[in-house]
């Protein structure tokens, strides 16, 4: 399988050509941060154990509801969104695991999956269920709903959909179901928005029933879309109630594009983190509603400041802190890969600056209410360059120092375009 990825010789010859210039700054970051007390291996180390998710689905070019614009030599399958998935993962080595979704990636051959990704260095994630769109052939429709659907067959065909999904994510090797629903309504009084929930919560306990004693249940919110009057999972505190009533093995999922604009989202993770709630984060970007934007690319600072949290929370989790990390966008105008590669990195990159935030300073200056001084522990840790720090992890795990410059040398995209199929246009994500 190795041939299907990039030719190691490329990432390590550009990497050669770049070694010098990346310890002469990783070494006078070293000593600028030594002065503050923080050793830069230590940090660096810490951003070499974090690693995040990729989707399946973010490997083609996203579909708005107006039209999508493929670009030649992108996935057509499931094992093809592998092969680019692996050469995310060979590039930036924070991104080992692959979320996939269904009926997307449905496959006669889990086990075989399995096996494929593992021969591309990859493992699986959460997954995903669909019940926002019908299949061809269904027989009962989700125009109205789903898990939470009046009509008592398309919530069955919804919660069997579910329960395929874990059986499936067994054989992957998966320990976590992320379930997304649409439902909702475009017109006050079209559904009684009590009954609505009580239905969804009814359907996600057969759900529940039937997962593993391993895995966890993902409870993902959003404020609208497709339904625009109500959406009967619409925030956090829906989720979180959710979980709750649910069981320990309910978590919620926090998608950072899935707010009220203008929310404070790190707060929202460190009160799920403060009732155990906090499972899993999709990180995208978003200007205006659930825009899939490429992580950071916005709003970095708040990037910042949700690993701020994340963080804290770390340190202060009881039992271990874990949550399920997964990059979820929707690549319109960019090759899919590199977007992925410069969201991984931004990502990265917020979470190094959190790691250096000098926390017992932090805590006194909260303590003596100096606002200013508490402001400016977080200000000194966001001002910091830390590129220097993820190219030397990443170099150390035989990744590149310069992932989007190898790759457009590596001609991947190109080559892609002769040997797969084109994809046909229209709309849609997949
Ligand atoms: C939704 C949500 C889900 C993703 C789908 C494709 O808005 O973010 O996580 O599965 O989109
Ligand atoms: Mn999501
Ligand atoms: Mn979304």
């Amino acid at each position: 399988m190795r041939d299907a990825m990039l030719s190691t010789d490329l990432i390590q010859s550009h990497n050669a050509a770049r070694l010098d210039a990346l310890r002469d700054e990783y070494d006078s970051l070293g000593r600028s941060l030594a002065r503050s007390g923080v050793r830069i291996d230590g940090i660096r180390d810490a951003v070499a154990r974090f690693s995040m998710a990729l989707p399946s689905w973010g490997c083609g070019t996203g579909g708005t509801r107006f039209a999508k614009f493929p670009i030649p030599g992108e996935p057509t399958c499931i094992e093809e969104r592998l092969e680019d998935c692996a050469v995310v993962q060979q590039l930036c080595r924070a991104t080992p695991r692959v979320s996939l979704h269904f009926p997307w990636d449905s496959s006669s051959d889990y086990a075989g999956l399995r096996e494929v990704a593992a021969g591309l260095g990859l493992g699986f994630d959460a997954v995903n269920s669909n019940t926002f769109q019908d299949q061809p052939g269904q027989p009962v429709s989700y125009r109205y709903g789903s898990l939470s659907a009046a009509d008592p067959a398309a919530r069955d065909l919804a919660v069997r959909h579910n329960i395929d999904c874990i059986e499936a994510g067994r054989r992957l090797g998966s320990r976590a179901l992320t379930v997304w629903v649409g439902d909702g309504t475009n017109f006050p009084g079209q559904q009684d928005l009590g009954a609505s929930l009580d239905r969804y919560l009814e359907s996600m306990s057969r759900i529940y029933a039937a997962l593993p004693e391993d895995w966890r249940l993902l409870i993902e919110h959003k404020l609208y879309e497709p339904a625009f009057y109500s959406t009967v999972v619409s925030d956090w505190g829906t989720s979180i109630l959710a979980a709750k009533e649910l069981g320990p093995k309910a978590k919620c999922l926090v998608d950072l594009g899935h707010h009220a604009p203008s929310v404070n989202i790190e707060q929202i993770v460190a009160r799920l983190h403060r009732f155990g709630k906090l499972g899993g984060f999709h990180f995208n970007d978003s200007k205006y509603g659930d825009d899939d934007l490429d992580s950071g690319s916005i709003n970095p600072h708040q990037l910042f400041l949700v690993f701020n949290e994340l963080v804290t929370a770390a340190e202060t989790a009881p039992d271990g802190f874990d949550p399920a990390y997964m990059i979820d966008q929707s690549h319109n105008v960019t090759d899919p890969i590199e977007s992925l590669l410069s969201s991984a990195e931004a990502i990265l990159g917020a979470y190094a600056k959190a790691l250096l935030v000098d926390r017992e300073a932090l805590r006194a200056a909260q303590a003596r209410n100096d606002a200013m001084m508490a402001f400016q522990c977080l200000r000194a840790a966001y001002r910091r360059d830390v590129t220097p720090i993820l190219a030397m992890a990443r170099l150390e795990a035989g990744g590149a120092i310069d992932m989007l410059g190898v790759y457009r040398e590596s001609g991947w995209r190109r080559r892609k375009a002769q040997e797969r199929r084109p994809v046909a246009l229209g709309a849609g994500i997949v």
